[in-house]
Order: structure tokens, then C-alpha cells, then sequence
């Protein structure tokens, strides 16, 4: 296998040519900790310096409680996209085990039919870390690379909170699904403890008044917040659907009216201090003198650079360089 596994900047070659077929190895080798010099060269040979712009792909994070609907309306979405000849790749971070892989990626594929399966699109279960909802540095990285070569790179976490804050480190637009009559999001929303997401959507809306009820309480609370920009849904993604066109449509529109290449400096070096935090702990954070001394140094760089030479920078000025 190893033998005739492309390597990290062969990888990129293909990624760049927009081949979606690499996805598997592109991930093999991310999340390979016996290759880390190559997942280095797949990292730099993509980031926008070198591809001369950022990566055209939009990057969503979906979150939102366990139970709450999420693989299912992916599954959903995947098939709208899908129909519209879009590429797409699922991250699916899983919380509950190191290593889940299978059982879960079939629950997927069946939940979502046979449209889910086949060319263009492609989905994966990844580890998380520790803390739930945690993203790994590979899951970062995976978004990256995978939105030059597919349309669509989806990441789907788990949890209400603190996950909604991380999945903001990595997306152009961030999606927090709620249940019908559940109010605990909506909680977190109006008390300020999670950041306004980009589109909040009610899920379930077929049980039927609760749904409505819940989406009316969610447009009021975006509206106490000042958060007209929000678009609140209420959507089905069991047969026969509804509102996964219009879902489909409001992410495009979000798209549409941010400014994509600011919003990706900014994830890109939020990213990369959440990484450097996870390589490197307090005591790196502390080197480089709390997180505003991280932050200074990061929007010193070059906003061309590539997160993961961000990473190192940050290495580099807490002398904790170990990249030769
Ligand atoms: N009634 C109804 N049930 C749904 C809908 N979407 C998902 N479910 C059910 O909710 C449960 C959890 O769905 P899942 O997609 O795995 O949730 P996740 O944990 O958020 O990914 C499953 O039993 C689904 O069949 C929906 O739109 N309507
Ligand atoms: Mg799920």
C-alpha cells in the first residue's frame, strides 16, 4: 500500500486539478502521524500563495446536538447538490470514539439512499479530540485541502457551544441546527454563551406546531441579538423533505454576500492558534505571550500563507521549532 501511495505533493497535484478520487489517500495521509513531512508538503503546496487565490470550495460547518437531525439532513443536502452536478465531501467528527470509522459511515449512506453513494461526493468519519466536539488539527487541515478539488466540504460536529465556536475557526458559513421545542440552544444563543451562527435551522419541522413554535422563538431571539443577517429555517429531511432547496439556497446566499477571502484569512489563523494550542499546549501559548501575543504575530504574516506555515510560524517565535 505504502508503496504505492501517492505522496503529499502528488496529492496536491491531483487536488488542484480538481480530481475528487484522491479524497481517501488525501486522508490516509492527514491523518498518518508516520507522515507528517508529507501531510507538510500537501499543506504548503495548497495554500493560497501557491494556488493563487483561495480555494474555491465552500467550506459549511453543520452543529448542533447528537439526535438533532444532522446526518440525515446532510444526507439530504448532499443529494440537492449532487443533483446540481456539485461535488461534495462530508467530515462527519465523530465525538464517541478515537477511531469510529465504519459503522457510522454505513448508517450515513443507508439514511441518505442510494444517491448518496458514487462519484463527486465523499464522506468520512473523523476523530475528535478529547473535549467533545473537539476538532483535531487533521479535520482543519482535511477542510482545507479538500475545498480546492470539491465544490461542497461539509463538517458536521457534534454538541451546542464551545463546537460552534470551533467549527467558526474553519467555515465560511456556519449552520446550527436545533430540535423542535428543544430551547437549550436557543438558551446559549440569547444569553451570549455561543457565537450567532450563520443560518440556524429547525429540524424536524414535519412533527409539526413545535417546529414552527421553536422557529418562531429562534427569529426573535437573532432579532433581540441584533442578528438580522441570521436566516432562520425550519426544514424536514425525511421523505418526501421540505425546505432543503431553500437550505440549499441560503447557504449559497451567505456565500454569496461575505466577503469569502477575509472570512478565510480569519479562520485560517484561528485555525492555526487552535492548532498551535493543541501541539503545543499552555506553555507554547505562553511563549509566544498569551493569545494576543499570538494573534500580533499571526497578522504580521502573510494573509497568502497557508495554515499550516502558521502553525510553525508561531513555533518558530516561541523557540519551539522541531519542523527540521
Ligand atoms: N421526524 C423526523 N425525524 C428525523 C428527521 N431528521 C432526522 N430524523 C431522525 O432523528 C434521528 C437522529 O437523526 P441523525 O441524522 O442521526 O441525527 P444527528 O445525530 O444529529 O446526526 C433519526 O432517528 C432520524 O431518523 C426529520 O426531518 N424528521
Ligand atoms: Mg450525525
Amino acid at each position: 500500500m505504502s508503496r504505492t501511495a501517492l505522496s503529499g505533493s502528488e496529492l496536491a497535484g491531483r487536488l488542484r486539478d480538481r480530481d475528487v478520487s484522491v479524497a481517501p489517500a488525501v486522508l490516509n495521509l492527514l491523518e498518518d502521524a508516520s507522515r507528517r513531512e508529507e501531510a507538510r508538503e500537501l499543506l504548503v503546496a495548497l495554500g493560497p500563495g501557491v494556488l493563487g487565490g483561495e480555494a474555491p470550495g465552500h467550506i459549511v460547518g453543520v452543529t448542533g446536538p447528537p439526535g438533532v437531525g444532522k446526518s440525515t439532513l446532510l444526507g439530504a443536502l448532499v443529494a440537492v447538490w449532487r443533483a446540481a452536478d456539485r461535488t461534495v465531501a462530508v467530515l462527519a467528527v465523530d465525538p464517541s470514539s478515537k477511531r469510529s470509522g465504519g459503522a457510522l459511515l454505513a448508517d450515513r449512506i443507508r439514511i441518505a439512499g442510494p444517491a448518496v453513494g458514487g462519484p463527486g461526493r465523499f464522506i468520512r468519519s473523523m476523530a475528535a479530540r478529547e473535549r467533545v466536539g473537539g476538532l483535531a488539527p487533521a479535520t482543519r487541515a482535511a477542510a482545507q485541502v479538500l475545498a480546492v478539488a470539491f465544490d461542497v466540504v461539509v463538517v458536521e460536529t457534534v454538541g451546542v457551544g464551545q463546537s460552534e465556536t470551533e467549527v467558526a475557526e474553519l467555515a465560511d458559513t456556519v449552520v446550527v441546527v436545533v430540535q423542535p421545542g428543544a430551547g437549550d440552544a436557543l438558551q446559549f444563543l440569547k444569553a451570549g454563551l455561543m457565537e450567532v451562527p450563520d443560518l440556524l435551522v429547525v429540524a424536524k419541522a414535519d412533527v409539526g406546531a413545535a417546529a414552527q413554535t421553536t422557529l418562531g422563538e429562534a427569529q426573535a431571539a437573532l432579532h433581540l441579538l441584533g442578528a438580522d443577517d441570521t436566516a432562520a429555517l425550519a426544514v424536514s429531511a425525511l421523505p418526501p423533505g421540505a425546505g432543503i432547496a431553500e437550505l440549499a439556497q441560503a447557504l449559497d446566499d451567505h456565500r454569496a454576500r461575505t466577503d469569502g477571502p477575509a472570512r478565510r484569512l480569519a479562520t485560517r489563523r484561528a485555525g492555526a492558534l487552535a492548532d498551535f494550542i493543541s501541539e503545543y499546549g499552555a506553555q507554547g501559548l505562553r511563549a509566544v505571550g498569551g493569545r494576543r501575543g499570538a494573534e500580533r504575530i499571526l497578522i504580521a504574516q502573510s494573509p497568502e500563507l497557508d495554515g499550516h506555515s502558521l502553525v510553525e510560524m508561531l513555533a518558530l517565535q516561541a523557540g519551539l521549532d522541531q519542523t527540521s
